[in-house]
């Protein structure tokens, strides 16, 4: 059975792990090129391909119909992890720039305001809260599009609430947007409901063919970590979104198709901007890892949406890389006054300010530390000067910033010149890619990589749970049954399994493996040396270097 392309490891990325940072970042330009280039056999369905253009030229059409009637419209965007996050992003984009009294735009994350910046996993795996939160987002209105995004086109959460849209056509629009062919889209058992994703996706290709639904699924091919959607599926998501919302309320009466390719080429150029860069990036990357390595952290600190994504690539590295939630962490400017976000201030929670962080967590930094600054202004770098942190600079106009240079490790100058859109949504994608190279980067130095897969993955949810299955098929050579029965000794700690641990639902075992650290490698070993699950546990202590762990056994063998 062919697995899905968004699971699917790269070819361009299998050394990923055992190369120098520079090529690391060859490594990630070339695997997002593909995200414009098309994928394999795949190459009609790119992004630019003439059947997308046209669906989201058609979809633009439709929304901008709508939006012009008297009608109360809401837009809502939702998703679940990175995919919720974008969701926030480009609402909050639009909050700003619409000035229609009967249009709101809305988003949706699975796991409310904190998923934000935390990871929030678990309540992706839930379709009737997905619908709970699409009846509140839009109680009193007329008509909604509703536009859910799934990289996978797995998520059960957005599957509950396309599948509400679809039983309520009258009100609802539904859109889906993501990154694989309808047949391949997730078809396992969803706890406490009778559909899987893939029946609910082709219903959406079956309503589609009468303009009552939308699906919007270009091919980009695999992550460079493979499925680590928060990559290219991400990048491509920001592209969809802000393509389709800005084409479809621009008011001036252009073509709609030359509109859109201009909109994708915008972002391809952003794209490759980030990569003008390698050199400063590959020298960013060695500075965090070391930090990394040595116990440090890394903060992002910013202002506005380009300071979001900040916290955004933080948050994403928990579930991906094992991490724990402060070794990277992002603060913005003015926090949650600024994010606008449904649930207001969480600080009492969390404090994502950069004040917060200037008076609070900047002092207790050391020189195992790292500030990476997002497109700061002149005030917050002259707010940390002195602070021993190694600091990274991160703008687009080094020359007009009137600051100490001398005060960074790094400087990340981005030449945006010949832009239209500077400082508007494509810089927040030349922003993702450099973050994303960082941390990912960052995490391999920790070892927290083997050939191209995140073997540190958190066991949070329906999806990583499977995941995980695969990883430790792959690497303990082995077939699915003992696949499992290793994961469950490493959840459990336990050398055999009880009819009792068996007998579980997978959302028990999820609940446990949550909130523990090192699962996956420990169930590797336990397979490729029929150890215990505490000899699995001391030899990692022993050799905390996860891949060089799992290298040597898999060596041995
Ligand atoms: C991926 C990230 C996850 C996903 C989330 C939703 O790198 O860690 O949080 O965004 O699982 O995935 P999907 O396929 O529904 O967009």
């Amino acid at each position: 059975m062919q697995s899905p392309i968004t699971e699917e490891s790269n070819d361009l990325s299998t050394t990923i792990d055992d190369v120098d940072t520079i090529e690391i970042v060859n490594i990630l330009q070339n695997c997002d090129k593909e995200i414009f280039s098309g994928w394999k056999k795949y190459k009609s369905d790119s992004i630019f391909s003439p059947n997308i253009i046209q669906t989201i030229s058609n979809l633009s059409k439709v929304i901008s119909d709508i939006v012009s009637s008297d009608e109360k419209i809401c837009i809502v965007i939702s998703g679940c992890g990175t995919s919720g996050r974008i969701s926030f992003l480009v609402s909050r984009f639009f909050q700003d720039r619409i000035n229609r009294d009967n249009l709101k735009i809305r988003y949706i994350i699975a796991g409310g305001d904190l998923a934000l910046f935390t990871p929030q996993e678990a309540p992706e795996d839930d379709p009737k809260k997905g619908k709970n939160c699409l009846l509140k987002a839009t109680e009193g209105f007329n008509k909604v599009i509703f536009i859910g995004v799934t990289c996978g086109l797995s998520a059960p959460f957005v599957a509950g609430q396309l599948d509400y849209c679809l039983n309520n056509t009258d009100k609802f629009i539904p859109v889906l947007i993501g990154f694989n062919p309808i047949n391949l889209a997730r078809n396992s058992k969803i706890e406490d409901w009778d559909k899987t994703f893939l029946n609910v996706a082709e219903r959406m290709a079956e309503y589609s063919q009468n303009g009552l639904a939308f699906v919007v699924n270009p091919i980009v091919g695999p992550e460079p970590i493979t499925g680590s959607s928060r990559m290219k599926s991400g990048t491509a998501t920001i592209i969809l979104l802000y393509t389709i919302l800005a084409t479809a309320l621009n008011e001036n009466n252009i073509n709609r198709e030359t509109l859109i390719e201009k909109a994708l080429k915008e972002a391809e150029k952003a794209n490759a901007l980030a990569y003008t860069q390698k050199s400063p990036i590959a020298k960013g990357i060695n500075i965090c890892g070391e930090a990394l390595n040595r116990e440090g952290r890394i903060c992002y600190v910013g202002k506005e949406l380009v300071g979001f994504m900040g916290l955004m690539d933080a948050s994403e590295c928990v579930p991906t890389f094992g991490a724990d939630i402060y070794d990277i962490f992002g603060y913005v400017k003015n926090g949650y006054k600024f994010l606008n976000n449904v649930e207001g201030d969480l600080s009492f929670k969390a404090d994502i300010s950069l004040e917060y962080f200037i008076q609070f967590v900047a002092p207790k930094l050391t020189a195992y530390d790292v500030i990476v600054f997002l497109t700061p202004d002149k005030i917050t770098v002259n707010s940390l000067n002195g602070c021993p942190a190694k600091k990274i600079l991160i703008t687009f106009s080094k020359d007009d910033l009137d600051i100490n240079l001398l005060e960074f490790s790094v400087v990340i100058n981005l030449p945006i010149g010949n832009f239209d859109n500077a400082n508007s949504w494509t810089m927040q994608l030349v922003i993702k890619a450099v973050c994303n190279a960082l941390s990912t980067g960052a995490h391999i130095m920790k070892g927290k990589v083997y050939k191209n897969r995140m073997i540190d993955v958190r066991v949070s949810n329906n999806k990583l749970f499977f995941r995980s299955l695969n990883l430790i098929k792959t690497f303990g050579k082995c077939n699915d049954e003992m696949a499992k029965e290793c994961l469950l000794k490493a959840i459990y700690e336990v050398n055999s399994l009880n009819q009792e641990i068996l007998s579980l639902p997978i959302s028990s075992h999820i609940e446990k493996a949550t909130a523990m650290g090192k699962v996956v490698p420990t169930a590797i070993i336990i397979c490729l040396t029929n150890c215990s699950s505490e000899e699995a546990k001391s030899m990692l202590q022993e050799t905390p270097m996860i891949r060089h762990a799992i290298r040597l056994l898999c060596n041995k063998r």
